[in-house]
């Protein structure tokens, strides 16, 4: 499904993010932003060892060797990754009693987004963050992801922003989720 919001498209696809040829990828990091499991895992995997590498330099320069906070976001090169950037954020764990985490959810992808703009990516690939080892529902975090892109694409000139789901049903939700914020 594709839709246009002002000059910018936004796109959902299923499939796999470390074959996106878009400018930028969004990595679903933790904050050692050493690697770890699941979309995590595979784009360390893809890049190859220069992303780990890149990772740890970000960590002693850009954040005094300390973990990036949940809801952040920095950037590093793509390496053997068709994509030239990896923009690495951390999701919040899920926690029906705190519902901070869903703001903390719309920070990973504005200041994913801002990043991508501030490198004149003029397209960036999304996975759905937060809904693996996180635990976010997929409805969750469908809603807060589509409305928080076509809110920044409403506003910024950025290109084409893509969502990867790694799953028919994932697709199937955000799909149902997109048509609801289109209406
Ligand atoms: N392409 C696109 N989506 C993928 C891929 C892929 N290659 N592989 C998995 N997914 P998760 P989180 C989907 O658990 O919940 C890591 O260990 C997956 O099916 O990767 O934010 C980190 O180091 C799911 O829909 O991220 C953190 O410790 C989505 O990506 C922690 O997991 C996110 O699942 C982050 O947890």
């Amino acid at each position: 499904m594709k839709t246009e919001i002002n000059r910018n498209t936004l796109e959902l696809i299923t499939g796999d993010i470390t074959e996106q040829e878009t400018d930028a990828i969004v990595n679903a990091a933790n904050g050692s932003l050493l690697g770890g499991g699941g979309v995590d895992g595979a784009i360390h995997r893809a890049a190859g060892k220069e992303l780990l590498e890149a990772c740890k330099e970000v960590r002693q320069e850009q954040l005094a060797g300390e973990k990036l906070s949940t809801g952040e976001a920095v950037i590093t090169n793509g390496y053997n990754l068709p994509a030239n950037y990896v923009i690495h954020t951390v999701g919040p764990v899920w926690n029906e009693r705190d519902q901070h985490q869903e703001d903390l959810l719309v920070n990973c992808y504005r200041n994913s987004l801002e990043l991508a703009m501030t490198h004149n990516a003029t397209s960036i690939a999304f996975p759905s963050i937060s809904t693996g080892v996180y635990r976010f529902s997929v409805e969750l975090a469908a809603n807060i992801a589509l409305q928080t892109i076509t809110d920044f694409l409403t506003d910024h000139d950025l290109g084409n922003v893509v969502m990867v789901l790694f799953s028919e049903n994932d697709y199937a939700t955000y799909e149902t989720s997109l048509r609801k914020i289109q209406r």
